[in-house]
């Protein structure tokens, strides 16, 4: 199957995050790193005042089931040294998120597929439009329209 997953760090030199979560991400079981985006700044949504994040998205080629992959972006997040903080939404070293599971739509306790609220995430939706730019979402919405609603003008080059 084909996954889709977002990548974000705002902590602890954000691009040393990313490539290192690239790094692990390549050595998955039973996955093969298909694609990377290009690493985008974005201003932090939710709380205001925390540091600029880098995103980028992945397309992933895996055997493994959802829950398996979450176990597995779980773990990279923790040993990259994730911590949990009372704030929610706060700043964090990385965050691993899957967006699309081929086009399953799921909801257990664990997992919601399509990322739940990635329609309204620019910083979702502009890095995986550039490594899927045909993409159409399990409901059937081209990608592309989903963007075009978006104010992306924040959204700058690493
Ligand atoms: C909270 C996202 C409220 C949107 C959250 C909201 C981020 C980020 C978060 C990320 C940027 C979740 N994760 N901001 N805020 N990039 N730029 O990966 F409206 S926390
Ligand atoms: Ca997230
Ligand atoms: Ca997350």
């Amino acid at each position: 199957m084909k996954a889709y997953l977002a990548l974000g760090s705002n902590l602890a030199n954000p691009l040393h995050q990313v490539q290192s979560a690239l790094d692990a991400l390549a050595t998955l079981p039973q996955t093969t790193l298909l694609a990377t985006s290009p690493f985008y700044r974005t201003p932090p949504y939710g709380p205001p005042d925390q540091p600029d994040y880098l995103n980028a998205a992945v397309l992933l080629e895996t055997d493994l089931a959802p829950e398996a992959l979450l176990d597995q972006t779980q773990r990279i997040e923790l040993e990259q040294g994730r911590v949990r903080k009372d704030e929610r939404w706060g700043p964090r070293t990385l965050d691993l998120d899957i967006m699309l599971f081929g086009d399953l739509t799921l909801n257990t306790p664990r997992l919601t597929v399509p990322h739940y609220d990635m329609h309204n995430r620019a910083f979702m939706l502009v890095p995986l439009l550039a490594i899927a730019p045909t993409l159409t979402m399990p409901d059937g919405t081209p990608l592309k329209n989903l963007v075009a609603a978006l104010d992306t003008r924040a959204i700058k080059c690493w």
